[in-house]
């Protein structure tokens, strides 16, 4: 940081600014996550400066033993976590991932099939202004409107009427477990190709606590910036038999030059999986986002299903609040210091940009070390400021008691430790 200040103190005050912001703020938005001091590190790092367009002993450039090394080492620490065949480290997103596999196995015009997005599925599976939606035909199917959740013959039924080419399995904000084993069934009995996006939930199929998608899927995309806590960028996992057209789809098809930097914090953030404390932060997780779900109910508030069995829940505000939008609702939370963000619940009546839902994640609160108690506390603080109208005073309130509660859990190791050994406080 020393030189940056020097050579740039506009940024170098931006930073700091976000450190502190980081710092003093519970991180409840479930798609984020504190990688550690030796992600950051390793991101930060001289491989910043190499061209190594191709892939390992397969570049078009010189120089490139060091690139070579470091994206080998995370090809088989990706292999050796997932358990996967191959896989490909270069995506430089969760859509880029997509879109490769897409490119890998589809023509334009043929159809893929995923989770409605106004359930809680992701763009890149076929949302109509996405380039997943434009060049590919995209069908979807959604949960059952009594339980809120994946009812499979429902599911089935849906495929084997649309016969896609590819099914897509996964979601962005979707609080139950994924049967990936009947997901692979349906695939079979469609005679599909079976595409799942694990983005929200790795961390927690590395770490035991969620149903395993690799031995049912075709291909398994995932971010590695959520729950499996390593730098923000994507990775493909496959089978053998699409190992090259995955790599042709990643580059040349829709990507130059790899980010090696970000390879080498990927490398970091699976080594780190691997360690045993690992499963226990993935335990931790579900064990946080369980109590706070059970005490915002405790306290009236009604969550889409009924509760959550992962790392995320989505409260429906219209329970306690029939006025309030999602929108004004994390406002008011944001100033708190409790960010979070505004959700469509299934069916919502609202437009996506008001939505009558919150959606709150444990992964990056357990990440500082909380456990039941500080859940208690964070659930009592957000049911008071979303019954407060916007008031100063309880914001005011609230806020203090962030701030005190953020101070006693410093986010841990940014000073270029691991994180795998230091996140949890018993
Ligand atoms: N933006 C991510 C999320 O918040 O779930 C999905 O890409």
């Amino acid at each position: 940081m020393a030189s940056l200040e020097k050579c740039d103190p506009e940024v170098a005050a931006i930073l700091a600014a976000e450190v502190k912001r980081q710092s003093e703020t519970l991180e409840l938005i479930a798609s984020e996550n504190h990688c550690s001091g030796a992600v950051m590190e390793a991101m930060g790092s001289v491989l910043t400066d190499k061209y190594a367009e191709g892939y390992p002993n397969r570049r078009y450039y010189c120089g490139n033993e060091n690139a070579d090394r470091v994206e080998q080492l995370c090809i088989d620490r990706a292999k050796a976590l997932f358990n996967a065949e191959h896989a490909n480290v270069q995506p430089h997103s969760g859509t880029s991932a997509n879109l490769a596999v897409y490119m890998a196995c589809l023509k334009p015009g043929d159809k893929i099939m995923g989770m409605s997005l106004a359930h809680g599925g992701h763009l890149s599976h076929g949302m109509r202004l996405n380039i997943s939606g434009m060049v590919y035909q995209a069908a979807s199917y959604g949960v059952d409107e009594k339980t809120e959740q994946l009812d499979m013959d429902q599911v089935r039924q849906a495929v084997l009427k649309e016969k896609p080419t590819l099914l897509v399995v996964g979601a962005s904000a979707y609080p139950r477990k994924i049967d990936f084993a009947a997901f692979g069934a349906i695939a079979q009995e469609a005679g599909c190709l079976m595409m799942s996006d694990i983005a929200h939930i790795a961390g927690l199929v590395v770490g035991k606590v969620h149903p395993d998608p690799v031995p049912h899927s075709d291909f398994v995309t995932t971010t590695n910036h959520k729950t499996l806590r390593g730098p923000r960028g994507g990775i493909i996992l496959c089978r053998e038999k699409w190992a090259k057209a995955v790599d042709a789809a990643v580059f040349p098809g829709i990507q130059g030059g790899p980010l090696e930097h970000v390879i080498a914090g990927k490398a970091v953030a699976f080594y780190e999986a691997m360690q045993p404390p690992f499963r226990h932060y993935a335990q931790r997780i579900l064990d946080n986002a369980q109590t706070l779900a059970r005490e915002l109910m405790a306290k009236g508030w009604r969550l889409v299903s009924g509760g959550t069995d992962n790392h995320l829940m989505l409260l429906d505000l219209r329970s306690r609040q029939p006025d309030l939008t999602g929108h004004l609702a994390a406002d008011w939370l944001a100033s708190t210091g409790i960010i979070a963000n505004w959700n469509s619940i299934p069916f919502d009546p609202r437009p996506p940009m008001r939505a009558s839902g919150l959606r709150f994640g444990s992964p990056a609160v357990t990440t500082r070390g909380m456990g039941a108690d500080e859940m208690k506390l964070i659930a009592g603080w957000i049911d008071k400021i979303l019954l407060s109208q916007g008031e100063s005073k309880p914001i005011d309130e609230v806020r203090g008691a962030v701030l005190e509660l953020c101070r006693s859990f410093p986010i841990p190791a940014r000073d270029g430790e691991c994180a795998f050994d230091c996140q949890i406080r018993e």
